[in-house]
């Protein structure tokens, strides 16, 4: 189980304040199906992957990229208690989309480098630590329903 401190709270949820949700959750799903291609096998429905600017302009993947960082919005109101909040969504990507939870992981990973790429200076080793400790603990969370 994750723990933050109320230093990591505040760092997280102080660059969450600032991000544009829509956009980042585009482009840090758009970056994940160009840099990690395997990733596009779950995605069959979406279109048109074929080169890395066809994927950085699709609309279902900028849709659904908002609709996976919305759910992280859910997260950061629930830091405390991510394993409940992901209860359904881990059953969802593990019973229904048989989705290899190792990729919550690269996403997560890719979320903060688009982060880093976004805020520069403001991304202080701080704030990214605690950022990083928060896609760990969205990972877990999602993959409980795996272990
Ligand atoms: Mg998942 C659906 C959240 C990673 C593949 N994902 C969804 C939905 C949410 C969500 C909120 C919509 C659920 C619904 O319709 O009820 N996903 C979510 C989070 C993360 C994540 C928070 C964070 C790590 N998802 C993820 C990864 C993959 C994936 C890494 C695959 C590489 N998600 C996936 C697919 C669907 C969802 C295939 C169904 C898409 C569709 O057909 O609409």
């Amino acid at each position: 189980m994750v723990h933050f401190t109320a230093e990591e709270k505040a760092a997280v949820t102080s660059l969450w304040s600032k991000m544009n949700v829509e956009e980042a959750g585009g482009e840090a799903l758009g970056r994940l199906l160009v840099v990690y291609p395997w990733t596009q096998r779950f995605f069959d429905s979406f279109g048109n992957l074929s080169s890395p600017s066809a994927i950085l302009g699709n609309p279902k993947v900028k849709a659904h990229g908002k609709k996976v960082l919305t759910s992280f919005g859910e997260a950061i109101k629930n830091m405390d208690n991510l394993k409940t909040a992901f209860a359904k969504l881990s059953e969802l990507h593990c019973d229904k989309l048989h989705v290899d939870p190792e990729n919550f992981k690269l996403l997560g990973n890719v979320l903060v480098t688009v982060l880093a790429i976004h805020f520069g200076k403001e991304f202080t080793p701080e704030v990214q630590a605690s950022w990083q400790k928060m896609v760990a603990g969205v990972a877990s969370a999602l993959s409980s329903r795996y272990h």
